[in-house]
């Protein structure tokens, strides 16, 4: 029995145009609406359920205007109720409204918290049109990634105000929640992550993250963890498996971001089972969710590889990164469902090899 519920494809991993550090784009940019396009295409396809976006996803962001959603008039506005028509009509939810404080310039040394006042006041201000815009959506939770809430330098760093800064940040947007009645939002959650793009993260695992919202949040039955399974694990040598039996084990796994990672690496995004590593991790990933009958939603957090971007093929493409994705998790569910329950204590060698058998039909 899968134990996905449904399937959910970011706008920003089908807009990426494929750039990195050290080259431009190599595929045409595609405006939002082109990108909730293609989403419905998928839907018709039977390939996801849900979608999910950071505000910039959709609509640019000017701080001279915080409040520009609530004008009807507003290219912004009539932007967000395109692409609303396009979702609607395809019939696709919106899982997760995320606040993008990694993109744009104003958040270079952190989003909540950011050692200027003023900075961390522009960064709750739109937090708050990001959850107005997910409102809009019906958009299931609201996602706190750590992005630039980080350091390179510890002495550089208060220590004293980090954490208070981020639980106020956090505490307000639930604050902001329940004032202004967003009752769409069934939860929130925190998307733990080691480094990059700061050399190190304010949260950078599960446990940080789980420990934090036990210990700092006015709302703790409110947030949970979305782990990104394999990139953000993988990239400080954590076990994927681990950290979702953790998580069920501290009722705090909302949902997955589901790619591929070779282990020790900078974030590859890999598309899942794409890669030279972690056939084996993410097989085992679904046997031990399918073991603990966790069911909930998986999310493609992954991008395709730069090599494959073809210019002026972009819609084919992307269109194909989609089907590429669902394809790999049936695979992996299906590998997962074959292994057996292996017989406890009987030698971890050998329940390994059994489970390898059984998996490749040996
Ligand atoms: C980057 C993260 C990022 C988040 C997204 C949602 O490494 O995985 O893509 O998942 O901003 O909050
Ligand atoms: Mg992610």
């Amino acid at each position: 029995m899968s134990c996905v519920t449904d399937r959910s494809m970011p706008f920003w991993c089908v807009g990426n145009p494929l750039s990195d550090p050290f080259g431009g784009a190599v595929m045409d940019k595609i405006s939002s609406v082109e990108v909730a396009k293609i989403l419905a295409w998928a839907k018709g396809e039977k390939l996801i359920e849900c979608t999910s976006f950071h505000d910039d996803d959709l609509v640019p962001w000017d701080p001279e205007h915080l409040e520009d959603d609530l004008d009807s008039k507003s290219s912004v506005s009539k932007t967000l109720h395109e692409i609303k028509k396009i979702l609607d009509q395809a019939g696709i939810r919106v899982h997760v409204a995320t606040c993008s404080l990694h993109g744009n310039k104003l958040f270079r040394n952190g989003g909540l918290c950011n050692p200027d006042p003023e900075i961390r006041a522009l960064a709750a201000r739109k937090v708050e049109r990001t959850l107005r815009i997910g409102h809009f959506f019906g958009a299931k939770y609201f996602v706190y990634w750590v992005a630039r809430d980080g350091f390179e330098v510890p002495v550089c760093t208060d220590w004293t105000q980090v954490y208070k800064n981020l639980a106020d940040g956090l505490n307000h947007a639930t604050d902001y929640i329940e004032k202004e009645h967003l009752t769409n939002y069934i939860g929130a959650s925190i998307e733990p992550k080691p480094n990059e793009p700061r050399g190190q993260m304010f949260l950078p695992t599960a446990g940080h993250a789980a420990a934090f919202i036990a210990c700092c949040l006015k709302r703790p039955d409110f947030w949970g963890v979305n782990p990104e399974l394999l990139q953000h694990e993988s990239m400080c040598l954590l076990n994927a498996s681990m950290t979702a039996a953790f998580l069920c084990a501290t009722g705090k796994l909302k949902f997955l971001h589901f790619g591929s990672q070779i282990k020790a690496q900078f974030d590859n995004d890999f598309p899942p089972l794409i890669g030279p590593e972690g056939l084996k991790e993410t097989v085992f990933l679904f046997k031990t969710l399918q073991d603990l009958h966790w069911k909930g939603v998986v999310e493609f957090d992954c991008h395709m590889l730069r090599a494959e971007g073809e210019p002026g093929e972009g819609i084919a493409r992307r269109k194909q990164f989609v089907r590429n994705c669902v394809e790999a998790l049936q695979m992996a569910e299906t590998l997962a469902e074959r292994i057996k329950a292996p017989k406890l204590g009987s030698g971890a060698a050998a329940a390994d090899l059994e489970s390898i058998r059984q998996m490749c039909n040996l």
